[in-house]
């Protein structure tokens, strides 16, 4: 094989995948498209900019890691990146892998003060980010100690990412690396401790491009997706860049707050054909759409993950849109999603089933597994899942175990087949003896006209019995009242088993949530 290359044998599911020795994975995802005749077709589409073509997007690629070369950064340096989804994240993502450096995208909900853990953690070399995000990461900087050799904005005045660019030639000799060299690190979202930088190495995304976005959304040339999840998550990164690049395909970013109304504009002017978002957004844009129509017929599937999908959502959506929302479960760490429904095999309310080159374990208590239909931890292996925690040799060792991945999730296979999410395994409740499922409740809550969203957590009653507590936020607050509450309940012990109904309800104007949408429960605790 020549250097960098992938040769890929689709006759057998899972896709086999064999890499040249010498094989740097920016090839693959941006010079690969030269070769193919793509020079021509749009790669990004980003919103309200100018398209970029495959053979621009080289061409910036070659710029972007000769400018960070120029700066005299080393082999294996780490890259921050606070960039907004543009033309600029990809520019920058791949031309730092091609040149040998590691990209390192963030979050860019954060606070200074995790930046700076974040700046100070990587002992990254460089930070670079987008203008609009100067507000926290500039103090973050100022008060990082060590500080990085160089930081600057993609844009404005001054030292900037576009200046760099401008100075830097169209050739870019390719970094060696192997299949297992590091390749770019993800903080995991941090739920309940500080994040941990998972670190990804170059095979990784082409196996989540392979054995999800082609062999199991069956993503095509044709494709053009548009991912509400931003480019600096896991989820995001695969939708939004790695997926449509794989195959050649085109993404549209927007670079703003995924509201309704704007998810709604970007695809009515751009006519997505697969939208990638999460439960949160579904239920908000159905909630939009119950008061205007919009015309959502370009696209012919929806995906959502993060957390797990109410089959009431899953319905309502399909009967307002005519498509389906396929849910996944992910992970940071898995870097994208390995149990999936597939168009042609989805069953609302579960996960689906495993993704092709995945393997699952279900453990009890025992550390064996645990017999069908019975609940325990979810434990995956595949060639997509990181190496290991930077600096963190005891979370590497409690999560990353003989090779198989703890997800730290609770799951039930069904007797079709199908993967249950039961809840995480620290929210998991025990009542009366019992397991119950706080997501359980929350999705019979939901599926009641006046909820708009719903979190139960564990509280302790007059015999310190942990029981459930139901957090609500109604689609009305007129509605908050003792009435609602005795109609919530019956709906409640209607439709579960005795023991799950809330014993409190409290009404909220809103949820605690983490920046990627994820129900804090430990803070309604
Ligand atoms: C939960 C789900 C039920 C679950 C992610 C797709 O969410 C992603 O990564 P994170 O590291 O969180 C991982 C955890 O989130 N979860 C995710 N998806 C589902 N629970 N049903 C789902 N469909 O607890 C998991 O362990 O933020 C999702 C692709 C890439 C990702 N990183």
């Amino acid at each position: 094989m020549r250097d960098h290359t992938v040769t890929i044998d689709r006759s057998t599911s899972p896709s086999t995948i064999t890499y040249a020795d010498n094989f740097n994975v920016a090839v693959s995802f941006i010079d690969r498209h030269l070769d193919e005749g793509r020079a021509d077709k749009i790669a990004i589409y980003p919103v309200g900019g100018d398209p970029v073509t495959y053979g621009d997007l080289a061409k910036n690629v070659n710029r972007a890691g000769n400018g960070l070369t120029a700066l005299g950064l080393s082999a294996g340096d780490r890259v921050l990146m606070m960039v907004k989804d543009s033309a600029h994240f990809y520019f920058l993502f791949w031309g730092a892998i091609k040149a040998g450096f590691v990209p390192v995208p963030i979050n860019t909900l954060l606070r200074a003060k995790d930046y700076q853990f974040m700046i100070e953690d990587s002992g990254c070399a460089a930070v670079i980010y987008s203008p609009e995000f100067a507000g926290e990461v500039e103090p973050a900087l100022e008060a990082a100690n060590p500080k990085p050799a160089y930081y600057f904005r993609t844009e404005g005045n001054g030292k900037t990412l576009v200046g760099l660019m401008a100075d830097a030639g169209n050739d870019l000799d390719t970094a060696s690396a192997t299949p297992e060299t590091p390749c770019f690190w993800l903080y995991s979202s941090g739920t309940t401790g500080t994040p941990k930088g998972a670190i990804h190495l170059h095979r990784d995304m082409v196996v989540t491009s392979e054995q999800y976005g082609l062999r199991t959304l069956g993503i095509t040339e044709d494709d053009i997706c548009f991912s509400a999840a931003k480019l600096f998550f896991a989820y995001g990164l695969g939708n939004g860049m790695t997926f449509p690049l794989w195959v050649g395909a085109s993404a549209v970013l927007y670079p703003g707050p995924p509201m309704p109304d704007a998810t709604f504009d970007t695809i009515e002017n751009y006519k997505p054909t697969i939208f990638f978002g999460v439960p949160t957004l579904y239920g908000a844009q159905l909630k939009a759409l119950a008061e205007t129509n919009r015309d959502l017929s370009s696209l012919r599937v929806c995906v959502s993950a993060g957390e797990a999908l109410p089959a009431d959502i899953f319905n309502r959506w399909k009967e307002k849109t005519n498509t389906i929302i396929l849910d996944g479960i992910g992970s940071t760490e898995a870097l994208h999603i390995f149990i999936s429904n597939l168009e042609g095999d989805y069953k609302a309310g579960t996960s689906g089933r495993m993704v092709p080159g995945y393997d699952a374990r279900i453990i009890g208590d025992d550390g064996e597994e645990v017999a069908p239909g019975d609940s325990g931890q979810l434990m995956i292996r595949g060639q997509s899942t990181a190496s290991h925690y930077w600096n963190n040799p005891e979370k590497t060792a409690s999560t990353m175990v003989d090779g198989w991945l703890n997800t730290g999730d609770t799951y039930i296979q069904d007797e079709d087949g199908y993967y249950l999410y039961c809840g995480r395994n620290d929210d998991m409740l025990k009542v009366g003896g019992i397991w119950c499922s706080p997501f359980e409740i929350e999705a019979k809550l939901i599926e009641h006209p006046k909820v708009l969203e719903a979190a139960i957590v564990g509280r302790e009653d007059d015999e310190n019995l942990t029981k459930p507590e139901a957090f609500i936020v109604l689609n009305d607050p007129v509605d908050a009242n003792d009435d609602t509450k005795g109609t919530l309940l019956t709906h409640c012990k209607e439709g579960l088993a005795k023991y799950k109904y809330p014993r409190w309800i409290n009404f909220v104007d809103e949820l605690p949530k983490t920046a990627t949408g994820k129900i804090q429960r430990f803070k309604l605790r």
